[in-house]
């Protein structure tokens, strides 16, 4: 077998502050964790509902729990991490890391409905430098243009973790021995798609211009944009931004009219701006409903939602235009 770069040998070689590569890896080996978990499912009884609700109002699963606590655990004993918030907790958690200089925003496992199925599901971090040592609420609140770091691990046939610094986008597959090797050294989007992925069944609630937009890629070569698409949804924004990263496409979870109020389901500070980062990174583009880059988004609140446009650049630009 080839002799591959594993995780802590490519955080090496990117020359980033030693804080940072803790975080990092101590952020990977949870994600490891999490896997066998997964993995184990009712042999471990890891499937069903935990029977509580989370800050969301969502039904939380016994697997978001254990995946939350494991990231949370873990991460609050790493030295290098000031704080974290999660997707399933409601405020943000300091550590007693005298020392922390980052803060670690996490969804701990994406794509819930998929757990008892054993459909791919997944876990996305990401990374801010910490103003202060004892950080409040209002420090984590910085935009997507702050992230020093952005991953996200996705738990189906191989566990892999696609990972950037900023410094373009690398992806690990899990070995045997525990290890993330490098198998995909620099991931780009391709800035073309005939693929995209929405959920169908909220069509009659969306904005005029995704309505316009979808139907010309439902069209195909007798409409507007002269080409046949591809549809795909997994219901876990992990796994299709995952498949977005190899081989391009565009993912739409948009505004949609049943609540005005609420910019769309998808989580700014868990979702929208590490993917955003990654995707950037690999070339492509992130936008809400309109133009604006989702890390241009100056946050709120910590657990505020927005409208999702992400992946092939030249996709992005005709649902920007439609
Ligand atoms: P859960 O983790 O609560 O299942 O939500 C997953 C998610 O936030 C995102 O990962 C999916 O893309 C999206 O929701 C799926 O939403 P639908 O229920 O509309 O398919």
């Amino acid at each position: 077998m080839t002799a591959r770069t594993d995780l802590a040998a490519h955080l090496a070689s990117l020359d980033l502050p030693q804080g940072l590569v803790a975080t990092l890896m101590t952020a990977a080996a949870a994600c490891v964790e999490i896997r066998q978990v997964v993995a184990g499912g009712a042999l471990v009884g890891a499937l069903g509902a935990s029977g509580a609700v989370n800050v969301q109002d969502e039904e939380q699963k016994k697997l978001d729990v254990i995946a939350d606590d494991l990231l949370t655990e873990a991460l609050l004993a790493c030295p290098a991490v000031a704080g974290v918030a999660s997707e399933e907790k409601d405020t943000v958690q300091p550590s007693a890391n005298a020392a922390g200089e980052y803060l670690v925003l996490f969804d701990p496992l994406d794509g819930s409905s998929n757990i008892d199925i054993n459909a791919p599901v997944g876990t996305i971090v990401s990374v801010l430098k910490a103003p202060s040592a004892q950080p409040s609420e209002a420090d984590f609140l910085q935009s997507g243009r702050q992230q020093v770091a952005a991953l996200y691990a996705v738990y189906a046939g191989q566990a892999m973790l696609v990972l950037t610094t900023g410094k373009g986008v690398a992806g690990f597959t899990l070995a045997p021995d525990g290890r993330w090797l490098m198998t995909h050294e620099d991931i780009r989007i391709p800035a073309d798609t005939k693929e995209f992925a929405i959920n169908m069944s909220n069509q009659r609630h969306w904005a005029e211009s995704v309505q316009r937009y979808v139907d010309g890629c439902l069209k195909g070569a007798d409409g507007p944009r002269g080409k046949n698409f591809n549809m795909r949804w997994v219901a876990a924004m992990v796994a299709d931004v995952h498949r977005i990263l190899m081989r391009g496409g565009v993912f739409l979870y948009p505004w949609d009219k049943r609540e005005p109020n609420k910019p769309g389901k998808l989580r700014l500070m868990y979702e929208g701006n590490p993917m955003s980062f990654l995707v950037e990174q690999a070339g492509g583009k992130s936008a809400t409903d309109g133009k604006q880059a989702i890390m241009d988004v100056i946050p709120t609140e910590l657990h505020q939602r927005v409208p999702v446009v992400l992946g092939s650049a030249n996709e992005v630009d005709q649902i920007a235009a439609a």
